[in-house]
């Protein structure tokens, strides 16, 4: 079994991401408000293998004081030492790298640790909201500027060796089934032993 912690801003499609793995609509998602308030484990069982996806409340939702109690409640109730990624989720079709995505991943390195860079995905959403022609070079810009972000972050922290990349890199759009990074298998990915 394999297990994913999923993060990120409020509204960025966590809950959808598992629904779209899952196949079902196991996870509550909300186009108005804030939605997930609880930590969630998700498993997920297909011929390609079992897989665990933990779903947990968006950041930068409201105040600092409720990014850090979200974040108190992850780290009490996840076992660290069993998290084979963490997939940190973010929006495709935004232009500016804003406030509220570098206080997310301020407190998350502050919270949990800068390790937890190390073995992180990047999720990009929301994929089939930026044209077809501007897509790639959207996914290499918004990726930059997490990665440098994080790359910074970590360095204050004292990440040595030095925040390195994300390992595994996804595009999908929640609303389609048809996943826009190459169609291929989400399952495939999350159950292949690397
Ligand atoms: N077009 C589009 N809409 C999406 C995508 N992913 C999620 N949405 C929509 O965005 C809204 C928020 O999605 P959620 O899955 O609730 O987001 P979340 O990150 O779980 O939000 P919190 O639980 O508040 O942290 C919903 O209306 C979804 O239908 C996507 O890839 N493309
Ligand atoms: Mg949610």
């Amino acid at each position: 079994m394999r297990n994913f912690l999923v993060v990120g801003r409020t509204g960025v499609g966590k809950s959808s991401f598992i629904n779209s793995i899952v196949g079902n609509n196991v996870a509550s998602t909300s186009r108005y408000e804030a939605c997930t308030k609880f930590i969630q484990n998700y498993t997920c069982r297909n011929n390609l293998g079992d897989i665990c996806i933990i779903d947990t409340p968006g950041l930068a939702e409201d105040d600092i004081e409720c990014d850090r109690k979200y974040l108190e409640m992850i780290k009490d109730s996840v076992d660290f030492t069993k998290i084979d990624a963490l997939i940190y989720v973010s929006r495709l079709d935004e232009t500016r790298f804003r406030p509220e995505e570098k206080q997310t991943i301020y407190l998350l390195t502050e919270k949990l640790g800068a390790l937890i860079w190390n073995k992180a995905w990047l999720t990009f959403t929301f994929a089939a909201s930026v044209p077809k022609e501007s897509r790639h070079i959207a996914t290499i810009n918004r990726k930059e500027q997490i990665e440098n972000f994080v790359r910074i972050v970590t360095s204050e922290y004292g990440l040595n060796p030095p925040f390195q990349g994300f390992k595994i890199k996804l595009r999908v759009d929640n609303t389609s089934k048809t996943w826009t990074s190459k169609s291929i298998p989400i399952m495939s990915v999350l159950t292949k032993d690397r």
